[in-house]
């Protein structure tokens, strides 16, 4: 095994800012005195990946030579947020970045802004894959991030003069993008459509076009951990990249149209959250990329051998789906070891079953990918013809436990008709995991029910959690320090529960008045942001409350705004005394997917309160209320450690977890919540009396749903619920249109799905017990001081040890 060796040794701020420098003679092509902050930010981003890169040579190296079994993390999103800060400081170079950018007479926050935010993910889900990868670095586990590099990532929020969404393309590559390798030698074919035909009694696929799939290598470094992981994206490329014989005869679209259909396949992130789509274009997405990621995990554990003894690949690598969209990585292994490699299908299916595991992180049925059979048969008919034998050997599988006919329908992969990929994961893996304790039971319960009885060893939970790096550490550095201050040490930044060390000081009052101070610093910083950025005036003296997640009907941000009306109206009207308001400053921070009509009303509705409360004289002062445009990582880096109260609301037994609600517990905000996902977790660790809960729990919904919901019923009984409702219905937010929330409103007092009346009573009377205690400055940010220290739990690193014990059974390189 080759010696570890660190990153590059640490230079010098004299001799960084001359690796800047050469970067922009050579590379660039600019002097000092033209380089413009954009330049340096593409010099620097260099400078650091080169001290990186020796790490990376040494880790790649010891990934495949070692003895330890690597993790492939197969993910259609990888939400990264800005790399320089994130490398720098795992480089070690922040200090010397600092001072050689100054040398060179810029500010470091200016060359670190000029970085474009790449948006390769939806949400939730996405960002949970880079955490991941981070920790996986950290910890210093061998492992390779798969998924896509899309020309265009999430959308570009912006709201019309109306208040409504507009989407514009999020074109990421426009400019030179510096950290990745593109590396044209080690791409691979991926191939669709066709026919199946008999040869010699093989079944035999023959394509009938095939797309080129080039890896773009992203390094991921380890927090002090001396180690660089892989993250590598692909980008689908054009074998012919013009067809001569339709240009010479003047057709000059359809010469460039392989090239087209092509690249569409990678061109563009799927910005839709939670709900299926049917597209064609997603599955060849999702096939492109597993195909070529299994592809070059074979190319790089079996170095140049033609006839690799494939039998030891769950020994070399394990991959994790994340979700259902690489599921058809299940097919497609059998099919490589099975067409490709020669071996028959019990010892395929031995290999596939031990190489994969299926991380679920939904509860909405509507969630769980179903493809139609047709559609799989047209693209890929040799992998429909394996998935029917799977779910042939599972229904045979089952007849032997003794399961009941019936059930053993409902749990059909192939229907028929269409192909269940949650259940093809279930059973073509070896674990499947939920993402919070509550989640994993209600897969268990509910969801996967019939799978969990016939295999109940399979399914285990791994609680989510976030980087501490990014979401301390580079978001909230004033807290970073104070950790450190009271801890005496930074160890807690790779061993997160080491802040229960703060629990004591929260008793000191010294330390929780710097602990306000750094909250009110952090106010002050975000004010300043949301001038430059959203040119808005906010009064750093009200309590910022923020609710920021996609919009998503059970999520509730109805339920918030409705509260927010209510006050207002309450403030007007007099029923609320104007003296007695806790003035208020709420975010709201939120994308809807392009075709998600009621997301897209709610957040014209928003806008509009917002326009008419911010302009209210009556109400000034009182309370404000802003919709930021483009909720993205670096918002959230900014918006989180502002936050005093986060609102954590979704109807029980929705949200699979929640990682926002880490964030902010871990950057010192209160949480009002109901007992939903990770919320059940959090409020366990940081004690009930530092958690606003309101709200049904699962079992209630349940019960409720049961005997029959009337959301009317809870209109016509809370009178301040009814006058919300009303303001909305008659016009007051839509300059006297009673027609255009009128499908919202419908919708809330017809049908209200997630319950957001029932439980609106119990979320309004909560807020007098959280401004009473706000009113008590070192009563409130005790509290967030224990929200702190008992957050520990919460980082991605411990998930990632969890993934190791319970399900990926290896561990850090030697
Ligand atoms: C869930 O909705 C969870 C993340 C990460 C989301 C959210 O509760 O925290 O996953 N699911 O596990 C999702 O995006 C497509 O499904």
């Amino acid at each position: 095994m080759t010696e570890i060796t660190a990153p590059k040794s640490p230079v010098t701020a004299e001799q960084f800012a001359d690796e800047i420098r050469e970067q922009l003679k050579y590379a660039q092509g600019v002097t000092v005195e033209q380089a413009t902050a954009a330049d340096v930010y593409v010099a620097a981003a260099k400078a650091v990946r080169n001290h990186l890169q020796d790490a990376w040579f040494t880790t790649q190296a010891d990934t495949v030579n070692g003895n330890t079994k690597a993790v492939g993390y197969l993910s259609a999103e990888f939400l990264m947020g800005k790399q320089l800060e994130n490398a720098l400081l795992n480089a070690g170079l922040t200090d010397q970045f600092d001072a050689a950018v100054e040398a060179l007479g810029f500010q470091p926050k200016d060359i670190v802004d000029a970085e474009y935010e790449p948006g390769l993910g939806n949400g939730g889900l996405g960002r949970l894959a880079a955490c991941f990868i981070d920790s996986l670095a950290s910890l210093g586990v061998p492992a390779f991030g798969y998924g896509i590099q899309y020309r265009y990532g999430i959308f570009k929020q912006q709201f019309d003069e109306n208040g409504k969404q507009v989407e514009t393309p999020d074109y990421w590559l426009s400019n030179e993008e510096p950290w990745g390798h593109i590396d044209y030698n080690r791409d691979q074919k991926v191939s669709f459509g066709g026919e199946v035909v008999e040869e010699n009694g093989k079944k035999v696929w023959k394509p009938a076009w095939s797309v080129r799939a080039v890896p773009v290598d992203y390094l991921v470094p380890g927090y002090k951990s001396q180690r660089v992981n892989t993250l590598r994206l692909w980008t689908a490329r054009s074998y012919d990249e013009f067809d001569l014989l339709a240009f010479n005869r003047s057709e000059y679209m359809e010469a460039v149209e392989p090239k087209v259909k092509a690249e569409n396949i990678s061109k563009i992130l799927y910005p839709e959250d939670s709900t299926k789509v049917g597209k064609e274009l997603r599955l060849e997405q999702q096939y492109f990329f597993v195909s070529a990621s299994l592809h070059d995990a074979i190319r790089v554990f079996y170095p140049g051998q033609d006839k690799p003894d494939l039998t030891t690949f769950p020994d070399k690598i394990t991959f994790q789906l994340n979700d259902t969209h690489p599921v058809i990585g299940i097919p497609e292994l059998m099919r490589i070891l099975i067409d490709e490699y020669g071996y028959d299908w019990d010892t395929a299916w031995t290999i596939t079953q031990k190489t994969f595991n299926y991380t679920c992180h939904t509860l909405l049925p509507e969630a769980l990918e179903v493809w139609p059979s047709s559609l799989i048969g047209e693209l890929l008919p040799r992998h429909l013809e394996i998935i029917e034998k799977i779910s042939d050997q599972f229904k045979a599988e089952l007849k032997d436990k003794g399961v009941a006919e019936n059930t053993i329908n409902d749990m059909a992969i192939y229907t028929g008709d269409a192909v269940r990929m949650a259940y093809l994961a279930t059973y073509g893996g070896s674990h499947v995991n939920g993402v919070a304790e509550l989640h994993s039971q209600l897969l268990k319960d509910v969801t996967l029910k019939n799978f969990s009885d016939a295999y109940p060893d399979k399914f285990t939970n791994v609680t989510n959690g976030v980087t501490p790096r990014r979401f301390i550490k580079l978001a909230n550095p004033a807290l970073s320090d104070l950790i450190t201050e009271g801890l005496g040490t930074d160890k807690w930044l790779s061993d997160l529960e080491l802040l229960q060390g703060l629990a004591p000081l929260a008793q000191d009052d010294e330390f929780v008045k710097k602990f306000a101070a750094v909250k009110q610093a952090n106010k002050h910083s975000f004010v300043g942001f949301a001038k430059d950025h959203y040119g808005i005036d906010i009064d750093e003296n009200t309590m910022f409350n923020t609710m920021v997640k996609r919009l998503h009907e059970y999520k509730r941000q109805s339920l918030k705004i409705l509260a927010v009306i209510s006050r207002y109206a309450g403030i007007k009207n007099g029923t609320i005394n104007a003296d007695d308001v806790l003035p208020r400053t709420v975010f709201f921070g939120a994308k809807a997917a392009p075709g998600y009509y009621l997301a897209k009303m709610t957040i014209q509705l928003i806008n509009n309160v917002s326009r008419v409360v911010n302009n209210d004289p009556d109400v000034k002062g009182k309370l404000a209320v802003h919709m930021l445009p483009n909720y993205n990582i670096e918002m959230a880096q900014n918006l989180i450690p502002a936050t005093e109260l986060d609102e954590q609301i979704s109807q029980a037994g929705k949200e699979a977890s929640g990682t926002g609600n880490m964030k902010f517990a871990l950057n010192g905000a209160l949480t009002v919540g109901t007992l939903d996902g990770a919320n059940v977790e959090i409020r366990e660790r940081v004690g009930a009396e530092n958690f606003f809960l309101f709200g049904m729990n699962v079992d209630e919904v349940e019960s409720l749903y049961a005997t029959g919901y009337d959301p009317a019923k809870y209109y016509e009984a809370d009178p301040r619920l009814k006058q919300a409702i009303d303001l909305v219905a008659g016009g007051t937010f839509s300059e006297g249109d009673r027609n255009a929330y009128a499908p919202l409103v419908a919708d809330w007092l017809t049908k209200d799905w997630f319950m957001t009346l029932a439980d609106f009573s119990s979320y309004a009377n909560i807020q007098a017990q959280i401004e009473e205690l706000y009113t008590h400055p070192l009563d409130w940010n005790r509290k967030a001081i224990l929200n702190v220290a008992n957050s520990g739990f919460f980082s991605s690193d411990r998930s990632i040890e969890d993934y190791l014990e319970r399900i990926w059974h290896t561990g850090p390189l030697a």
